[in-house]
């Protein structure tokens, strides 16, 4: 094998030529790409760096309704692949390129269509855009026909569980060495069934960043679809996009209108609504309704269960009788949900913000798979925020601006890649995962005019390392305009002109950058970061490439940040959440529900092997948890908030730097956003003038002050000194997110003694007008994967809470 990343010639003009990446040298020999799914496929030259940014194909809303195909196929892409062991940027690196089959997912019906590279070669490309507006229904019809037996015994064993002794603990989970399971994943990790790699062929979307209904057929993650049946002599699915499309027709129209009717219904709620249901006989009730979807459903379930010896039906029937909304599908599944528009008078508190938003695969314990397989794509939600823009920059302006989609992609998680012999993870465990894409290409080129100002939608859809942008190239100027999705103050515009940001997996940032005035190459540099500790010893990297030639901008306005006069107002619903919110509400028992004086604690941790874990879960390998738990059967234990409850939480990370790297855990938690109100990083430095660097937390038994003004004294004694002293109350504006990576630890030795200081933040949160079962979890997904997940039960006042009957496959 050789490798072949061999830089092309540049595009053959007379514009600036773009970078000659150096420090990706094609020389040398290739080393045994050992995390490959298949060594037989040739490897092959890769796509040349240097390619313009891929315009993403594209479905739109029309007439108020986002309507299209998702389907979910497995193809062979061409993918890059770094050495084992090379970190990002690391000079003396290189990659190759090899076909690899991954699960993506595709539309028949988004424009334009992807090309081909030369050669009929598939590169990779990201699902394809989604753009609707505030007010829209969105009604998505998915498809599942990934052919599970094209990832063989490595990658999804979840049907074959049945065929092992139950005493063995390997049983379900994906597998790396099948002819050697001791010296392998899942057993030399020390993963067990349902918290290891599983089910990759599973599929379901999540609409990452949406304020919408998280049941039935909305942004459920908790939903888990099967592929397609296939026939025994063809290999052609049974389900199709136009079988699925049909049987879909009318309940697409029952529910726009029922959520047209009331933008809160809870339509579907039940397998006894119509027309997919009722899926059971009225003459005989146990009998599923063969002339119904969800009658349909039943019997595919069943079948599907008498030949792979799951029990998936019986999980559904539970969910049945208890009158909640069962999980399991096969083939096919109708996403219907409202986009919803904030009114003054109407019935939402919050409402949806416009803006860069995203999807992906979210199946607990494939979603680090198919994430980096490239199941990821933007969503975007148009609303006042674009017509301010668009009244600025020019009519349909923000619909030209280039949409950005990073990815790690890869089709082996770093446990599933060749062990390493401490056991655990296999070469480049600590290498912060593979290098960054941008719409599938590796540093493709963005063509700007001199001094012009565009738009740049980045969503970091990796499922592990975040981007920072430091100091991103001289010459070039920004400011952020939203994050998250949502829309910034004014203040918070002008205040970021400049400035480094980090983009942790799942962030989204709205960058206006500007051009400088003479043409030539201006790479935007990013290192890889999990924890910021990490920086030091991370090579800034290329994302991408700025070719700035031509003429400048007719309109004047294309060359100037916009000024405050036309800056896009927030919505009044995006005002700071205030003490007196989180003071507390009544709760209607005579009680309070306020949490602002004893914010609950929500402990992300993980822990290395060996590490001594709270009873009962002693562990002789490394796991992730959240308050101590695992997600897995009969431990889901929810966290229980009331409907429209203004919550103030402390999320903390019971992650040391000891034994296992630090790592900051980005936290997400679906439905709605959150404002930090303070930052606790154990770790952190502050500058001293005519000192220099200085840990800005002082480790003491005592209640001094600390040497500096600029330091804060922690009693490792005291927990109520284990905060930023510095942190001033402050009426600014807030950011709104909704994944912030939580500081690591720290573990001080004070005369002799370890004390664990848990990094943290507080974070408030309007768990507004959506009640239901959704999650929080590490947007690190094998992390969230391996157990770091939890799910979050909003309950209307007075009523009890459904009881959590999610089951895992
Ligand atoms: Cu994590």
């Amino acid at each position: 094998m050789t490798a072949h990343a061999k830089m092309r010639s540049a595009p053959s003009n007379s514009r600036p030529t773009p970078l000659a990446a150096h420090w990706l040298s094609a020389s040398g020999l290739a080393v045994a790409l050992l995390s490959l799914q298949s060594l037989a496929a040739e490897a092959g030259p890769c796509l040349a760096v240097s390619q313009p940014l891929l315009k993403l194909p594209e479905i739109a809303s029309k007439n108020g309704v986002l309507s299209g195909t998702m389907i979910l196929i497995d193809e062979q892409r061409r993918l890059i692949f770094r050495s084992p062991g090379a970190k990002p940027g690391q000079p003396g690196s290189f990659f190759d390129c090899q076909p690899q089959r991954v699960r993506a997912f595709i539309s028949p019906e988004a424009r334009p269509k992807v090309p081909p590279s030369p050669g009929g070669i598939i590169d990779p490309y990201p699902g394809p855009v989604l753009r609707a507006r505030l007010g829209d229904i969105v009604n998505l019809t998915f498809v599942n026909q990934v052919d599970a037996n094209r990832f063989g015994d490595s990658i999804d064993q979840g049907e074959k569980r049945s065929l092992k002794p139950p005493s063995d603990p390997a049983a379900g989970c994906d597998i790396s060495s099948p002819g050697d399971p001791k010296n392998g994943y899942p057993l030399a990790g020390g993963d067990t069934w349902p918290d290891c790699f599983h089910g990759s062929s599973t599929g379901n979307i999540h609409f990452h960043g949406t304020h919408t209904n998280p049941n039935s057929t909305g942004d459920n993650v908790l939903l888990e679809v099967r592929p397609s049946p296939r026939d025994p002599k063809t290999r052609k699915p049974a389900i199709t996009p136009e079988s699925a499309n049909k049987a879909f027709a009318d309940f697409f129209k029952a529910c726009a209108a029922s959520l047209r009717g009331d933008v809160l219904s809870p339509y579907p709620r039940n397998w006894d609504d119509a027309p997919l249901g009722p899926w059971n006989l009225s003459s005989n009730p146990t009998q599923p309704n063969p002339n119904t979807w969800t009658g349909q459903q039943a019997l595919l379930l069943q079948a599907y269960d008498s030949r792979t010896k799951q029990n998936l039906w019986d999980t559904n029937q539970t969910q049945i009788d208890a009158n909640q909304w069962p999980q399991y599908y096969v083939g096919a599944y109708p996403y219907c949900f409202a986009i919803p528009e904030y009114k003054e008078g109407g019935k939402l508190i919050m409402g949806q913000s416009p803006g860069t938003h995203w999807y992906h695969a979210h199946k607990h314990g494939s979603t680090a798979i198919n994430v980096s397989n490239g199941m990821t794509g933007v969503l975007i939600i148009e609303g006042a925020y674009d017509d301010a823009l668009n009244a600025f920059y020019g009519a349909g302006w923000t619909q030209t601006q280039p949409v950005m989609v990073i990815n790690q992609l890869t089709v082996s998680p770093n446990l599933l890649r060749q062990p390493s012999p401490q056991g655990g993870g296999g070469p480049g465990t600590q290498d912060k995962g593979p290098d960054f894409t941008v719409n599938g290409r590796s540093q493709p080129i963005v063509d700007m005019a001199p001094g012009e100002v565009q738009m740049w939608r980045i969503a970091n859809t990796s499922g592990r390392s975040g981007a920072y942008f430091g100091n991103i190239a001289p010459g070039l100027q920004w400011r952020r305009i939203a994050q998250d999705g949502v829309q910034f103050a004014y203040d918070n515009y002008l205040r970021s002109e400049n400035k480094a940001f980090l983009m942790a997996a799942g962030n989204r940032v709205d960058l206006l950058m500007k051009a400088p005035a003479t043409p030539g190459i201006y790479p935007v540099l990013v290192q890889h970061e999990v924890d910021p500790s990490d920086l030091a010893g991370a090579t800034p990297v290329v994302l991408l490439q700025v070719r700035v030639s031509g003429a400048a901008p007719k309109v004047e306005n294309r060359t100037r940040f916009i000024d405050e006069k036309n800056f896009p107002k927030q919505p009044a619903f995006l005002a700071n959440i205030t003490d007196a919110e989180v003071t507390g509400q009544d709760d209607g028992n005579g009680g309070r529900i306020g949490t602002i004086a004893n914010p609950r604690v929500i402990t992300f941790a993980s822990t290395p092997p060996n590490f001594p874990n709270p009873p009962p879960q002693s562990q002789n390998y490394a796991m992730h948890t959240i308050n101590g738990q695992k997600f897995e059967d009969g431990k889901d234990t929810a966290i229980p908030v009331q409907l429209n409850a203004v919550e103030e939480w402390k999320i903390e990370n019971a992650t040391y730097g000891t034994a296992g790297p630090l790592i900051a855990h980005p936290f997400h938690i679906h439905i709605n956003p959150f404002q930090i109100v303070e930052i606790f990083d154990p770790n952190a430095t502050v500058r001293v003038p005519n000192v220099g660097t200085q840990p800005k937390y002082v480790f003491t038994t005592t209640n001094d002050n600390p040497p500096y003004a600029q330091q804060c004294n922690v009693n490792v004694t005291d927990k109520s000194t284990w905060r930023d002293c510095q942190n001033k109350p402050s009426d600014n504006p807030r950011i709104w997110w909704d994944v912030f990576p939580i500081p690591a630890g720290a573990q001080p030795v004070l005369n002799g003694t370890t004390y664990s200081i848990p990094g943290s933040f507080r974070m408030r949160s309007r768990f507004v007008d959506y009640a239901g079962q959704y999650v929080l979890h590490c947007h690190i997904l094998a992390h969230e994967d391996r157990g770091m997940m939890s799910i979050v039960q909003v309950t209307p006042a007075g009523k009890k809470a459904n009881p959590t009957l999610y089951k895992h496959h």
